[in-house]
């Protein structure tokens, strides 16, 4: 996150963090995701390149997590991976990140997974026809980078505001121009201060509808972070509805 604030956990209990376990058995952070169900996280597809996809054995996910390098066991719930759902339409072999949208199964343990608390609770889903106007403020969390120039991740969970930006306007040529997609949604902060960076992949985009927090978005791609006619783009949630159905069995996900 560059330009945004501090945060904790306790404010985006729906957060993950989710974790690659190497051949010398380091945990190393790969990516955000977001807590959709006990046992369902929604993250980003290219979090998983080939090679890795079908290892969900070398995944863990922690979540209720605020510190990337300290563990607080009074908040937090690790699991193992059980599988991995990466869209079917996702191809980034030409860096197009349409479909940049994967599912984990966290493994129970004692046949449970996510036990909900104040750092631990699932996001709603918004229903397929909730649209955002142009303008619509979000906001985006994550333990990515606070500066694209650097080569460490955030210590801390972090936070930004942005905003909703309208289609056309994120399709207009001095912007993405035709690399937006219909699954995309570019949202940005006015003065360009405020963004995701790289690390915050596949985390949430949480809006703010009827005084209630839903997932619209799991960040996606970016040219760089926090620049100028540079939004930030996000896989547009509302449009995975019935995949995301269809995968994890759950049919209203109305949790939060
Ligand atoms: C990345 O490299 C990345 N500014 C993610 C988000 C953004 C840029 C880069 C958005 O994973």
């Amino acid at each position: 996150i560059v330009g945004g604030t501090v945060s904790s956990v306790e404010s985006h209990p729906w957060m993950a963090a989710i974790f690659w376990r190497s051949k010398s058995e380091k945990k190393v952070f790969r990516c955000g995701g977001s807590l959709i169900s006990a046992c369902w996280v929604l993250t980003a597809a290219h979090c998983f390149p080939d090679g890795s996809r079908s290892r969900a054995r070398h995944f863990s996910v922690t979540l209720g997590k605020s510190a990337l390098n300290e563990s607080n066991p009074d908040t937090e719930q690790t699991f193992k991976v059980d599988k991995i759902f990466i869209h079917e339409g996702f191809d980034n072999s030409d860096g197009n990140y349409n479909n940049d949208i994967a599912l984990l199964k966290l493994k129970p343990k004692r046949g449970r997974c996510a036990e909900e608390s104040a750092a631990v609770k699932p996001v709603c889903l918004p229903p397929p026809a909730q649209t955002l106007h142009p303008g619509f403020p979000c906001q985006v969390s994550g333990f990515g980078k606070e500066r694209h120039e650097l080569w460490y991740n955030s210590q801390y969970l972090r936070e930004a505001q942005v905003n909703v930006l309208a289609d056309d306007v994120c399709r207009r040529e001095d912007y993405y121009g035709n690399m937006i997609t219909d699954n995309m949604i570019c949202a940005a902060s006015p003065n360009w201060s405020q963004d995701a960076c790289k690390g915050d992949s596949g985390g949430p985009l949480v809006c703010a509808v009827t005084e209630r927090f839903f997932l619209f978005g799991v960040v996606s791609w970016g040219d760089g972070c926090a620049e100028e006619f540079r939004p930030g783009v996000y896989t547009r949630v509302t449009n995975y509805n019935k995949w995301i159905a269809e995968k994890t069995g759950l049919s209203a996900i109305t949790a939060g």
